[in-house]
């Protein structure tokens, strides 16, 4: 089914983040990967020409997915000919925000279907595992594929990670990329809501409210 998603803005800093208070799910993978066509395919409108605005494309862009939950549009990563300089300045903006953000309830590591699993993957899982947050491969431009040939390469990335939850998809044809979204929304967004809340320390005794 299709999401109204809709823009909602663009930060690199913590202190300019909308308010934590919805569930987000962060979208990350290399340049070219296919993020921006993932979030329209599974939208009903195109609403991801606005990540690629020139000087929008190394920001942090949030998006509002219905009334429950965000997605985060990260820039993309593996940018070879980039400054030292600057490919820091990105790691230090998505360490910061995949480490940082309190509302972080998952993330979809977006992958062409025919590239490896590499370091920079391994990282971004690394620091998914060490906050015990859940995260999904989503393996794109299967329609270059074979049916065979696909299955290969699920086996194949599914060795590399050692992640349970990958997908094989279409964003051309929109082909898995609803299975994604379920998946997302009753695995991560559903029991985030669910979480019990934090219960408040007791007032200390004899203490005058
Ligand atoms: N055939 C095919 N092409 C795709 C698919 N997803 C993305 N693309 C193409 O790959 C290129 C990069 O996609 P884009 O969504 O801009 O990648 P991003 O840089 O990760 O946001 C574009 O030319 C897309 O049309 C897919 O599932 N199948
Ligand atoms: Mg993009």
């Amino acid at each position: 089914m299709a999401l109204e998603i809709e823009y909602l803005k663009s930060a690199v800093f913590a202190q300019d983040f909308p308010k934590a208070n919805r569930p987000e799910i962060a979208l990350t993978g290399r340049s070219n990967a296919g993020k921006s066509s993932f979030l329209n395919a599974i939208s009903k409108r195109p609403v991801a020409k606005v990540s690629q605005e020139p000087g929008k494309t190394r920001l942090l862009n949030f998006f509002d997915v219905g009334k429950s939950y965000r997605i985060v549009d990260m820039p993309g990563y593996g940018f070879a000919k980039r400054a030292t300089e600057e490919k820091e300045s990105w790691g230090k903006m998505i360490e910061a925000y995949l480490v940082g953000r309190e509302n972080l309830a998952g993330l979809i590591l977006v992958m062409d279907i025919k590239r490896e699993w590499s370091e920079d993957e391994e990282l971004l899982a690394d620091l998914m595992w060490s906050r015990g947050l859940p995260m999904c491969v989503v393996l794109t431009k299967a329609d270059q594929l074979k049916k065979n040939e696909i299955e290969n390469r699920l086996h194949k990335i599914q060795a590399q990670s050692t992640q349970d939850a990958i997908f094989a998809v279409s964003n051309v044809k929109k082909n898995g990329t609803d299975t994604v979204e379920d998946f997302i929304f009753k695995e991560w967004v559903k029991p985030y809501k669910n979480k019990p809340k934090a219960i408040p320390a007791p007032a200390p005794e004899g203490s005058e409210e």
